[in-house]
């Protein structure tokens, strides 16, 4: 086995993690959240050409789909997202026509790998607190970031700050980035009425129709949508979760770049 220095090691990662923040302190877009809606928006998104990064609170990704149901390590999926899931080489098993039941741990390796093999950046252990904004007219231009082991220490350390193009909220059922920005910039009309019960079928619909840019700059996509429209929660269907981030990612290409 190849001897190494101990010094060696320290300055590779700090060297390789300080080149690739330089790179990101201004990127196209920044994803908040790798759950199943950020994933497959990134992916999308780095598939185009647009820098991408995801910040990920937690030190692993996958969001609510490690859950399952219950714990049940299994989620259903309908089509047509099933063809996303074919796309990064995932496993279905057919329930009846249109309908398929996937392993939860298969997913969640299999988006991030699409995500991080279409050149996109996940960044593990940084949570989103605050974002960047302009006047005239009044808009998202970034967001505020911190270590999560540092908010957690409740320590004062004051943050950095990235600047994109275009931010997604794919924070899930608290719809954490919409939220701080409506209240801390009214004048972005951002109102979040929080998700109604369960009705998983329209659910499903209305969080992929209602995707969109909530304010200039500020995109949502997953649970957030239904989070801010005060649309029903699903439970674990994951079908609306990934065409809700692969519409994302084709509203932003469309708007970032002109094309589809
Ligand atoms: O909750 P999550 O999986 O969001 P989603 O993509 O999918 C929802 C489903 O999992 C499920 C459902 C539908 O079937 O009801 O709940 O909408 O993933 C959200 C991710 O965002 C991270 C969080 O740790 C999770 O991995 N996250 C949340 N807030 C922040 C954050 C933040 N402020 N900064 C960074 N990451």
């Amino acid at each position: 086995m190849k001897e190494v220095e101990e010094e060696v090691i320290t300055r590779a990662i700090i060297r390789k993690a300080m080149e690739d923040w330089v790179s990101l302190a201004e990127t196209d877009v920044v994803v908040v959240g790798a759950g199943p809606s950020g994933l497959t928006a990134a992916m999308y998104l780095a598939n185009a050409g647009l820098k991408t990064v995801v910040f990920e609170r937690k030190l692993s990704f996958g969001g609510g789909i490690g859950g399952g149901g219950m714990q049940f390590h299994k989620i259903v999926v309908q089509s047509p997202a099933d063809k996303i899931l074919r796309e990064v080489g995932c496993k279905l098993e057919a329930l009846e026509e249109g309908l398929f039941v996937v392993d939860t741990a298969d997913m969640m390796a299999k988006l991030a790998c699409g995500a991080i093999e279409a050149g996109a950046k996940i960044i593990l252990g940084v949570t989103v607190d605050d974002v960047i904004y302009r006047e005239s007219p009044t808009r998202v231009v970034g967001v505020v970031v911190q270590w999560t082991s540092v908010m957690m220490a409740g320590i004062h350390v004051d943050p950095l700050a990235v600047k994109a193009k275009a931010v997604i909220d794919c924070t899930g059922h608290d719809a954490e980035v919409l939220a701080v920005a409506s209240r801390k910039i009214p004048e972005l009309g951002i109102s979040i009425q929080g998700e109604k019960s369960m009705w998983a079928s329209r659910a499903e619909e209305l969080t992929v129709k209602n995707t969109r840019e909530i304010c200039p700059g500020l995109f949502a996509a997953g649970m957030a949508v239904a989070a801010v429209d005060h649309t029903p929660r699903m439970g674990p269907i994951f079908g609306g979760m990934l065409l809700s981030g692969a519409k994302v990612a084709q509203l932003i290409v469309e708007k970032l770049k002109g094309t589809a």
